[in-house]
């Protein structure tokens, strides 16, 4: 009623005093009443606010032309919870707290779902800073490529409803590569919650899977600490990425640092530490009985064998064994080693086909390849598996000793107690794996000088293989799904320490460029390589060449090179359309439209360079390299280079053939297979 008799008033004074004919005394005059009144009015609206939030145990910030105090007031969180008096916001409270957590960086992309975030972020003053994508898919393969490269938490941000669901892939990708990513997202105003609201979605639902570890919604301030503690501490216990919604009121709400101590207050730390994990002696002594008692070793290592690479080089001579490593843990040990057969699996070595074909004992060091068919046949091989999480072990492949444990301290306990046996492993087997490594390394320099199969193409193997020459010391590589993760898996040499991220177990395509950039932004002063195809480039890369030319000036070092592997096909699926169903490849879902990719780097002021002959390569990647500023390699490559796996039955090439064989120009394609199939044999 006060209201609207205020509004009446608004509307009327001013007529009034015109009605006076006052002069400019009476339009100043006017406008002194007519402000404050709208103040009144917004005081009054204010005050009702509180009374009804106070009535569900939730006050409401209220802001506007007289109350300025929520836009000003910084957080006062302490990292445990206690201290000072004073209130905050709940959003400030958040921003504080992933301070508390060491998050430097949250990508991130705005809707009016997360605005009360969004201006937390901004008085928080850059710290954590907040980075922007061009979709939310991308803001969360930035938090797992984060999480890849740093192994720190990756953090994302996203409004309700449809942001929310655009972050499923990038979330999917942590989970599956086991990386801790803490995801926050906004939902719609609690009071309208389960009416069908606009933007309104089920999210509990939604990441119920992806985030299946913890996934909250945060109903009340004080629910905060304990909420945001315990998704940080599950992400990183669990290696998973986890979820907590926060409502768009809730973001508003006030806050106290003070838990008070009663019953249904929670208080919560930000104290974690990561354990150091030893299997029990007496399952390590039979771990060593198994390791020994064959007489052909062989190493899978996987990514879970990060900062264990001395005491892995030790075991693996110990045991006389031969190397090989999975997608995931090809950057761990120095695959120019005379024993190491390189990468395992579909996309992998001749070398690692024999390797895992003949060996007779295995190792598994942190890996969880999925590639299930090309481990040692059922019966074939006596397995010993270590694994941080005992849930992996014996889940891709028979095992009898499985070791729960950190796999530094636990290849040290095994070294030891090889070292004591003080048995010489025998040399011959080893002799054997070194003959199959250097089979395979020949094969790959004649499958990389080999031409094209057509005129005016390049052939993709060479494009990648002249990257290892010319790759830094220090450079960090991103790979896309496609084609060019197999030319990456086999044709990449990574100088010691230098490491190769791919999406390991989803394999999503698009990938490459957000962890290219939330790697690039970890490390500014280091060099950056992407390798993508043109399927994955128009998925999502283009639009995240547009974040790369934002921010290159700000890196101390500008190099992030992208190379596109530009062949109009979908081709890494083209493949398995014949080698999997034996069917034709089907062009309308397999043609990837024509698009200038180097003239569009060169629209957003990047370097770039298109390139369709084989003497135009080394200087391309060495312009790229050298270049002042990210620069873009568009490769115009041959669609018909055959991903052969290695090692295949017949019938698997057969069936290929066979696809090929109702392709009108199948013709050079089957020549290429049968030249690969040949080198592979002979
Ligand atoms: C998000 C997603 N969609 C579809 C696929 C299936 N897929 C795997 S590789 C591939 C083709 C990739 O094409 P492109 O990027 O052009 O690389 P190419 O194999 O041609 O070198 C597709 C469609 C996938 N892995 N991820
Ligand atoms: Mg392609």
């Amino acid at each position: 009623m006060f209201v609207l008799l205020a509004l009446a008033l608004v509307a009327v004074v001013p007529v009034l005093l015109d009605a006076l004919a006052l002069g400019p005394v009476g339009t100043v005059l006017a406008q002194v009443l007519r402000w404050t009144l709208l103040v009144a009015v917004h005081r009054r609206r204010c005050a009702v606010r509180r009374v009804l939030h106070a009535s569900v145990g939730r006050e409401r910030v209220c802001t506007g032309m007289t109350d300025r105090s929520a836009d000003t007031r910084g957080p006062h969180t302490s990292p445990a919870g206690t201290a000072s008096p004073d209130t905050t916001l709940v959003s400030d409270a958040i921003v504080a707290r992933l301070r508390d957590w060491g998050v430097r960086r949250v990508f991130g992309y705005a809707g009016d779902g997360i605005d009360p975030l969004l201006a937390a972020f901004r008085r928080a003053g850059g710290d954590p800073a907040l980075v922007t994508a061009r979709h939310e898919e991308m803001t969360a393969f930035m938090a797992s490529g984060h999480a890849k490269v740093t192994g720190e938490v990756g953090v994302c941000l996203s409004t309700q409803g449809p942001g929310a669901i655009h972050l499923l892939a990038g979330l999917y990708d942590a989970k599956l590569d086991r990386k801790p990513v803490v995801a926050i997202v906004g939902q719609v105003v609690s009071t309208a919650l389960g009416s069908g609201y606009l933007q309104e979605v089920d999210l509990h639902t939604l990441f119920k899977d992806a985030c299946g570890q913890y996934v909250q919604t945060v109903v009340s301030p004080e629910q905060l600490p304990h909420a945001l503690d315990n998704a940080f501490r599950t992400a990183l216990d669990t290696a998973t990425p986890t979820c907590l919604i926060v409502p768009h009121d809730v973001q508003q709400a006030r806050t106290s640092d003070v838990t008070p101590h009663e019953h249904a207050m929670v208080p919560s730390s930000t104290a974690l530490s990561r354990p150091h994990v030893v299997p029990r002696r007496a399952d390590l002594d039979r771990a060593v009985e198994v390791l020994t008692a064959g007489s052909r070793p062989a190493v899978l290592v996987g990514q879970g064998a990060y900062g264990a690479e001395a005491e892995l080089l030790e075991v693996v001579e110990l045991l006389g064994a031969g190397v090989t490593a999975s997608l995931l843990g090809k950057p761990v040990l120095d695959e120019s080693l005379p024993f190491h057969s390189g990468v395992m699996g579909h996309l992998g070595t001749t070398a690692s086909a024999e390797l895992m074909g003949r060996c007779d004992t295995l190792l598994v060091v942190g890996s969880n390849d999925p590639w299930t068919e090309f481990y040692p046949a059922p019966g074939q091989a006596r397995t010993v598996q270590i694994d941080i999480a005992g849930r992996n072990i014996g889940t891709k492949a028979p095992v009898e000793v499985g070791l729960t444990g950190d796999a530094r301290d636990t290849l040290a306990a095994l070294r030891d107690r090889l070292a004591d046996r003080g048995t010489a492993p025998g040399r011959r087997w080893r002799a054997e794996v070194e003959g199959a490594v250097r089979g395979w390394r020949e094969v790959r320099e004649q499958r990389a000088a080999e031409p094209a199969g057509s005129a005016g193409v390049l052939n993709p193997q060479a494009v990648v293989h002249a990257l290892s020459a010319e790759l830094p010391a220090d450079a960090l590589v991103s790979v896309d799904v496609g084609s060019c993760t197999y030319w990456y898996a086999r044709f990449v040499a990574l100088p010691p320490g230098v490491r190769g991220h791919v999406s390991g177990t989803l394999a999503s395509m698009g990938c490459a460029m957000p962890t290219a950039l939330a790697g690039k932004l970890d490390r500014t002063d280091r060099p950056v390589v992407v390798l993508a195809g043109d399927g994955a480039m128009q998925m999502n890369g283009l639009s995240e060449l547009i974040t790369v030319a934002r921010h290159w000036r700000e890196w101390e070092d500008p190099r992030f090179v992208v190379l596109v592997l530009h062949n109009g096909d979908l081709s890494e699926v083209s493949w398995e359309q014949r080698e999997v169903e034996g069917d034709p490849r089907y062009p309308t879902s397999q043609e990837v439209p024509a698009f200038p990719y180097a003239r569009y780097a060169e629209l957003l002021d990047l370097g770039a360079a298109r390139i369709d002959s084989a003497d135009a390569i080394a200087p391309a990647w060495r312009a790229a390299l050298a270049a002042d500023r990210p620069f873009l390699v568009e490769a115009v490559i041959d669609p018909d280079t055959p991903l052969l796996a290695p090692a295949q039955p017949a019938g698997k090439v057969e069936q290929m053939l066979a696809g090929l064989d109702q392709e009108p120009g199948g013709g050079p394609a089957a020549d290429q297979l049968h030249r690969q199939r040949d080198q592979e044999v002979g």
